[in-house]
């Protein structure tokens, strides 16, 4: 596969973006190598500046949902851009917008849109903060609730990738309040709230973690959560910035059957365009200005292109709940040929899925939390990556990601991506 146009891209990148990128797994680094550069997408395919066609896993890491250029969500961008991009003053479409989610989410009463899931978890702590009056905050170890300063203590994805314990340029002081506990693993919760009577704001948790691989919660791990959460005075912010709208009209609350009391969405919610937003209950959110004094604002925060974008998507999964079913049963096909595959090698292997969010590790122990995730083959992954990118197949370029299923994948793609996973393993 020539890949000359985005070799000299990637080098002239580099001499005006710091690595080249602007999202830094995007450069390679993990898997090594050099980023291919895209240059457009239609429906289950991403097709590079040297003209080489990839089957996509990575749907924008999750937006693209309905595949690239959704006809719909192609056109009502094209109507509203004609009628300017930008007022910042509101419109009917953020009303729209708001409505469509709450008749789609539970337990949401009030909800604040934004430009980004970054953008998104740090306004909820800061409003479960505010509302509680209490400063701490309880993270997992390998998760991943965007940059925000509180958020870069044991942080998954790219953090988790690159192996940064810490981020210089945060101050101790932002991440004092910031406490590491394992993902499913309810002791390590309570031993911290045990320990910090009466000064914990939150639990922040992805509820399936897609920062570390796809790493699904056990069995009464969120009940657990919900019921210390609601013993405690502790809110329960629940980062569906990977599942919502992903796994469930609902999300996660939906498909697990678990209460937010703050729940934030980024990705699919902005059908590609950048869109965040954060929601709960009415007595929790009136603490948001202009109603509270807990501040947030944005110059763009319900921009008229990314709202009709998502809305746009939103409305179309809606409308047709089908779309759900058949991205599990493209995921649920993947996920039975590659186990029938790596069980003929007898190779050691999980594959963890959820829905349309899936990750394969190569290790013989469970992924539960991040310390089975970092124990996992990373090199022989790595390997495969590559394998999969010179036979068209554009995986994550990370083993701390997962991979996004999107509906434009056809039987061809998958049976494609199948059997390129039976060349790598047959390349050994
Ligand atoms: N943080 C994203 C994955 N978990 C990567 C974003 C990007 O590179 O676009």
């Amino acid at each position: 596969m020539k890949r000359e146009k985005s070799l000299s891209l990637f080098e002239r990148a580099q001499g005006s973006i710091p690595g080249g990128v602007n999202s830094p797994v995007r450069a390679f680094r993990s898997v090594g190598g050099t980023p291919i550069f895209i240059d457009h997408a239609q429906g289950s395919y991403l097709f590079d500046a040297d003209g080489n066609r990839y089957i996509d896993y990575i749907a924008s890491w999750g937006p693209m949902i309905l595949g690239h250029a959704h006809p719909a969500v192609t056109e009502s961008i094209c109507t509203y851009a004609s009628r300017s991009t930008s007022y910042g003053a509101p419109t009917e479409l953020e009303i729209n917008m708001a409505e469509l989610i709450k008749s789609m989410v539970p337990h949401v009463d009030l909800i604040r849109m934004v430009s980004s899931g970054t953008e998104a978890c740090m306004s909820a702590l800061r409003l479960a903060r505010g509302y509680t009056g209490r400063n701490k905050v309880i993270k997992f170890e390998g998760h991943y609730h965007g940059h925000a300063d509180p958020f870069l203590v044991k942080a998954g994805s790219g953090l988790a990738s690159f192996n940064i314990q810490s981020v210089p340029g945060v101050t101790a002081g932002v991440t004092q309040d910031t406490l590491i506990a394992k993902y499913n693993d309810l002791e390590s919760v309570l031993s911290i709230t045990r320990r910090y009577p009466g000064e914990i704001a939150a639990i922040i948790t992805e509820p399936v973690a897609g920062n570390m691989g796809c790493v699904l919660p056990e069995p009464g791990f969120l009940e657990g959560l919900r019921e210390l959460c609601d013993q405690e005075g502790i809110l329960l912010i629940l980062d569906e910035v990977m599942t919502g709208f992903r796994l469930a009209p609902g999300g996660a609350q939906e498909k697990l059957g678990i209460r937010a009391d703050i729940v934030t969405y980024g990705k699919v919610i902005g059908g590609g365009l950048p869109v965040g937003a954060f929601g709960g209950r009415k007595e929790i959110m009136e603490h948001i200005a202009p109603l509270g004094q807990v501040y947030q604002a944005g110059t763009l925060s319900g921009n008229p292109l990314a709202m009709i974008a998502g809305y746009t998507t939103l409305k179309t999964l809606k409308d047709d709940p089908s779309i759900y079913e058949q991205l599990d049963s493209k995921t649920a096909y993947l996920e039975k040929g590659m186990r029938i595959l790596l069980e003929k090698k007898g190779i050691p292997y999980r594959i963890n899925r959820l829905g349309s969010m899936i990750s394969v590790h190569f290790t013989n122990e469970d992924i539960i939390d991040f310390g089975s995730a970092s124990r996992a083959d990373i090199p022989l992954f790595n390997r495969m990556f590559h394998h999969m990118l010179d036979n068209g197949v554009y995986l994550p370029p990370s083993a701390y990601e997962a991979w996004f299923l999107n509906n434009a994948l056809t039987q061809h793609d998958l049976d494609h991506t199948i059997g390129s996973v039976g060349d790598f393993l047959n390349s050994f």
